[in-house]
């Protein structure tokens, strides 16, 4: 049996370079029966992957780290090829940050997988031994999307499979190869045949993964992707109950206070915005700057962005590469040409390039931009940096939390208390003092948002904690005796109880002490069943 289904489909999906056109490779679509199969597979693998310890997928962790780590620049190629975005980006946004990943689940996986203790106040529980086990929920769904297709997934399919779930990894119509490089590089390190199974194909076959009978539907689905996909998602699993995690992307603001540092504020501002073209869910997409900079910032803003280098028609080195295909570089477009029929400023940029291809647009820099505009209420998602400038720190704060989505902001100050301060008061999953995005690739921090941004997280303690079912165990020492509650109503019991509540809630020490001698007396007294 294959593990990486491509055959017998009717449609199908092409991997291309965005950056050239060229076909790198054509797949033809799944078919829900194929789908069903490789949930059923991975999940008939996955009975004897739970029973193994934490050491045996150590193991395999540390046979996938060697395996990446030896072959980082031959992935980074893949991705770069496949996506477009510079190599560096690749190497250190996707290679370095799923390195990163695994190293963490090597120190965290055995803390996180011991049985957690459960202490009790009550006098009444004493005498049990309680605690809490992480169990898999069996087979995850993985469906991961283009912008980072390999750190997305490959967080994702580590955490599950290293909580010892079975996986089903859905990449993006527009990169397949690199997810199947992803499950070369698992096979290499020797994880059981099965357990991570791939399905290539569009929106539909994805569908078919959230969609299925219930005997061949996944156990808990992990999505990253678009709103208006992560609703139709949220419906399906609704139909069958099926837990799932939803990373919809942001439209993230990043503050400037008049204390800020200019020169790393406006650096951090033009990568933030145009680091892999825009295509981030954590980019910077407003950036809101007190009026006492503004002038200075837009002028670095702008100087620093014209010295960017994007990529030239014959390859070689580059700062920004093109968006994913035509389609995104048109919703980029349409956002900012609408607004500058709404009197918006085009500081730089703003025009696609189309003497390198269809896929161009170029560093955009914009102010004057009215907050209604869809290019300050939508997600972007390409290499546009409007600028806003804000008076106080509460206009600052009701600016960034305009809208409907809250991934992650930033805030920029010389002051970090004052930061802090705001970050709290930020509708946000994260938020970052003097840094931009960096979250996405801190191992513990978890990642995730609120409001239209999605639920649940990935990454860092909290993304292990979307992988297990949570298990409560309570082994009664004095199981010989009857417990005080249980029948044998009246007044007895009532005293009892009544004496309970007022011995662990009065707040009179009297009272309290009263009430303890009353309930052990009544507790003896009562009538039993
Ligand atoms: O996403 P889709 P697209 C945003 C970004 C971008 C927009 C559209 O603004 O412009 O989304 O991108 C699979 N059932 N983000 O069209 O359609 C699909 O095959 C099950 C933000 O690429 O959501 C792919 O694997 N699966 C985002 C994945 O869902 C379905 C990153 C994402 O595709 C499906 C990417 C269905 N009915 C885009 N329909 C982020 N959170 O950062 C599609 N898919």
């Amino acid at each position: 049996m294959t593990d990486i289904i491509t055959t017998t489909g009717f449609r199908t999906v092409t991997a291309r370079n965005p950056a050239t056109g060229e076909v790198l490779r054509k797949f033809e679509c799944a078919t829900p029966g194929q789908v069903y199969q490789a949930v059923d597979s991975a999940r008939a693998a996955q009975k004897t992957w739970a029973a193994t310890d934490v050491n045996a997928r150590k193991e395999i962790l540390h046979a996938f780290i060697r395996e990446l780590h030896a072959r980082k620049s031959e992935v980074a190629v893949l991705i770069s090829r496949e996506t477009g975005k510079p190599l560096a980006e690749a190497l250190v946004t996707e290679v370095v940050v799923a390195l990163d990943a695994a190293d963490f689940l090597l120190r965290e996986l055995p803390r996180f997988l011991r049985p957690e203790r459960v202490g009790h106040a009550n006098p009444m529980m004493k005498a049990r031994r309680s605690y809490l086990l992480r169990e898999a929920y069996g087979v995850v769904g993985v469906i991961s999307p283009w912008n980072y297709p390999f750190s997305i997934p490959a967080v994702d399919v580590l955490n599950a499979l290293m909580c010892g779930n079975g996986v089903v990894l859905k990449p993006s119509e527009f990169t397949p190869l690199i997810a199947l490089k992803l499950k070369e590089l698992f096979d290499a390190a020797g994880l059981p045949a099965g357990l991570l199974r791939v399905i290539i194909g569009d929106g539909l076959t994805g569908a078919s993964l959230t969609q299925a009978p219930p005997e061949h539907l996944v156990d808990k689905l992990i999505f990253t992707g678009s709103v208006s996909t992560g609703k139709r998602i949220a419906r399906a699993a609704a139909e069958n109950l099926l837990p799932v995690v939803l990373e919809l992307g942001g439209k993230d603001p990043m503050i400037v206070l008049e204390d800020a540092n200019l020169e790393t504020a406006t650096s951090a501002a033009v990568w933030g915005a145009f680091m892999n073209a825009g295509q981030t869910c954590l980019s910077v997409e407003r950036c809101y700057v007190h009026r006492s900079l503004f002038d200075n910032f837009v002028k670095r803003c702008v100087e620093k962005t014209s010295q960017l280098r994007v990529r030239p028609k014959d390859g070689g080195e580059y700062d920004v590469g093109p968006l994913i295909h035509a389609g995104q570089a048109d919703i980029v477009d349409k956002q900012v040409q609408e607004a500058v029929a709404a009197g918006a400023k085009i500081e730089c940029g703003g025009r696609r390039l189309d003497e390198l291809g269809m896929n161009y647009y170029t560093p955009t820099v914009i102010t004057g931009i009215n907050s209604s505009l869809r290019l300050m209420c939508e997600e972007t998602f390409g290499p546009v940096l409007p600028i806003i400038p804000f008076d106080n720190d509460d206009e600052a704060i009701s600016m960034a939390n305009d809208s409907e989505f809250g991934l992650a902001a930033s805030v920029w100050t010389g002051d970090l208390a004052r930061g802090e301060a705001l970050a709290r008061r930020i509708q946000a999953g994260a938020v970052m003092v003097n840094d931009v995005i960096t979250s996405f690739g801190i191992s513990e921090a978890p990642h995730g948002g609120v409001k239209s941004s999605g639920m649940g997280r990935t990454h860092g303690r909290a993304g292990l904690g979307e992988m297990v079912r949570l298990k409560y165990v309570d082994a009664d020492r004095m199981g010989g005796v009857a417990k005080a509650w249980w029948f044998g109503y009246g007044d007895g019991y009532l005293s009892q109880m009544e004496g309970f509540a007022d011995f662990m809630f009065s707040s009179s020490i009297i009272q309290r002490l009263q009430g303890g001698w009353r309930s052990i007396g009544a507790y003896f007294r009562k009538g039993r069943v």
